[in-house]
C-alpha cells in the first residue's frame, strides 16, 4: 500500500501504524539514502471537515517531504470562493484609481515587461492553527514582472496610501446585524435576523490589500510562473500576487484589478476574515487587539523520523524569517543544535541577504530508547530572535487560528 495512502486516511488510518516504510524519495533530502526509512508521526492531522474540503486541497504530507521545491501538482491549495476559469484571450489586468495613468493588459503584454523570480515558502496562516491543517505550506520558484515597477510606470497621483489586489473569484457573504440600512439592495438583499437587525447579503469578491510602502517593496512580483511552468490553474492563473514574506492570503490569485486608493481598504479578508484577535493587558484592563493578518512568522517544525540501520535522525524546516540556527528537543531533555542546510538554488538578497525560502535542517538522534517520544524544534532569527514555545503569551494570547508560530510538537513511536 502506498505510504501517500496510508497517511492522507487521516488519523484513523494510522492507528496502530508504527511500522517502518521505505521512504522512497526521502534520500532527496540533504544527506538522505535510498535505504532510509521513515518512521511516521503518531499524532496525525484529523481528517479534514466537509466545510472545509472544497477550501484546503492536498495539504503537505510531512513524512512526504523531499524536495525543497514543491512539486506544482503537490503544492497545497486554499480557495475561499469559486476557481475561477480565466480565458488567456479575455482576460486582462486592469490598473486603476490614484493612477496617473489607468491600463488595461493583456498576459502577453506582462510577458513583455522585465522578467524576474523569487524562491519563497507560501504558508496559509491557518496552518497548525486547526487540527486538520498542518500542511498549509509549500515551497516554489515564482516567475514575473516587479509590480513596482510597473506601479512606478503608471504613477500614483496625490493622496494614493493604499494599494487593492482584486481577484476575479466571488461569492455569496452574509454581514450580520447591518440595521437601518435604506434604499439598499439593488443587488444585495436585506432580510431581517433572529436578533431584529438586519443581516446584508451581498456577492463580494476576493481582495486584499496593502500600504503603498508595503506594495512598492522590491520583492513582490505579478507572477504568471510557478517553478519554470505557466501557473496553474488552482494556483491563479494567469497572474497572482507574489508578496515575499507575506502569509498566503496577501498573495492573491487570479488577479485581475489593482486599485489605488486613498484609505485603508476593509473588505472580507481584511477586515473581518483573517483578523488575529487576542487577549492582552493594558494599564490593568484586558484590552481585545484585532490585527489583519500580515508578515510571515519565524517558524520551524520537525518534518519526519528517518531510520538508516539502526540510527534515527530528524529532518524538518525553517522559515517565515532570516534563519540563524535551529535547536530540537527530545521529551524533557536539553536543546541540541541542528545542522541548518543552505539551499544552493536560493536567492540570496532578499531578507537582509537571505531568502524567502525555508530552510532544511537535521539533527541526528541516534539510537533513541524504545517507546514514545516527543520531538520539538524551535527556529533562531538571524540576530537571536527565538521562536516562540506554543504557551508564550504572543502565541497563548491568540483568540482565533491565525498566525500560530508557536514551537511544534510531535509524536513517535520507536519501535
Ligand atoms: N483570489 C484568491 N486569492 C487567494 C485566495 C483565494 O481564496 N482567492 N486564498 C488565499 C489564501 S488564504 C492562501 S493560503 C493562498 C494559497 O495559495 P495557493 O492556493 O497557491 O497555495 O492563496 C491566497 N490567495
Ligand atoms: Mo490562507
Amino acid at each position: 500500500m502506498p505510504r501517500r495512502t496510508i497517511l492522507k486516511g487521516g488519523a484513523a488510518g494510522v492507528a496502530g501504524m508504527s511500522v517502518l516504510h521505505a521512504s522512497g524519495a526521502a534520500h532527496a533530502f540533504p544527506g538522505g539514502r535510498e535505504d532510509d526509512q521513515v518512521v511516521p508521526w503518531l499524532d496525525q492531522p484529523a481528517d479534514i471537515p466537509p466545510p472545509a474540503q472544497n477550501i484546503l486541497g492536498h495539504p503537505l504530507v510531512w513524512e512526504d517531504l523531499d524536495s525543497w521545491r514543491t512539486p506544482n501538482d503537490e503544492f497545497f491549495t486554499v480557495k475561499h470562493y469559486n476557481q475561477p476559469q480565466l480565458s488567456p484571450t479575455d482576460w486582462r489586468l486592469g490598473v486603476d484609481g490614484l493612477v496617473a495613468d489607468p491600463q488595461s493588459l493583456a498576459l502577453a503584454d506582462l510577458r513583455r515587461l522585465p522578467r524576474t523570480s523569487v524562491d519563497f515558502t507560501l504558508e496559509c496562516s491557518g496552518n497548525h492553527g486547526l487540527p486538520f491543517l498542518i500542511g498549509g505550506i509549500g515551497n516554489a520558484r515564482w516567475g514575473g514582472t516587479p509590480l513596482r515597477r510597473l506601479l512606478r510606470q503608471v504613477g500614483l497621483r496625490a493622496g494614493a496610501t493604499e494599494v487593492v489586489f482584486w481577484g476575479a473569484d466571488r461569492g455569496q457573504v452574509t454581514i450580520r446585524d447591518n440595521p437601518g440600512v435604506t434604499g439598499g439592495g439593488r443587488t444585495g438583499t436585506v432580510e431581517a435576523d433572529a436578533g431584529g437587525g438586519q443581516d446584508l447579503t451581498i456577492t463580494e469578491q476576493f481582495a486584499r490589500s496593502m500600504s503603498v510602502d508595503d506594495a512598492m517593496s522590491p520583492h513582490n512580483l505579478l507572477c504568471y510562473e510557478m517553478n519554470g511552468q505557466p501557473l496553474p490553474p488552482e494556483h491563479g492563473y494567469p497572474l497572482r500576487l507574489i508578496a515575499p514574506g507575506w502569509y498566503g492570503v496577501a498573495n492573491v490569485k487570479w488577479l485581475t484589478r489593482i486599485q489605488v486608493i486613498d484609505r485603508r481598504f476593509e473588505g472580507r479578508f481584511m477586515a473581518r476574515d483573517y483578523v488575529t484577535i487576542r487577549e492582552t493587558r493594558h494599564a490593568g484592563d484586558t484590552v481585545w487587539t484585532f490585527t489583519s493578518v500580515a508578515k510571515d512568522r519565524l517558524k520551524s517544525a520537525p518534518a519526519k523520523v528517518v531510520r538508516r540501520g539502526g540510527l534515527h535522525r530528524v529532518v524538518g524546516a525553517a522559515w517565515g524569517a532570516p534563519i540563524g540556527r535551529v535547536e530540537v528537543q527530545v521529551d524533557d531533555g536539553p536543546w541540541r543544535a541542528a545542522k541548518v542546510h543552505r539551499h544552493r538554488g536560493e536567492r540570496a538578497g532578499g531578507q537582509d541577504g537571505h531568502g524567502f525560502a525555508w530552510n532544511f535542517w537535521t539533527w541526528q538522534w541516534g539510537t533513541p530508547t524504545r517507546g514514545e517520544h516527543t520531538v520539538r524544534s524551535r527556529a533562531f532569527a538571524v540576530g537571536g530572535r527565538m521562536q516562540p514555545a506554543a504557551d508564550d503569551p504572543s502565541v497563548a494570547n491568540r483568540r482565533t487560528y491565525w498566525e500560530n508560530n508557536g514551537q511544534i510538537a510531535r509524536r513517535v513511536l520507536i519501535a
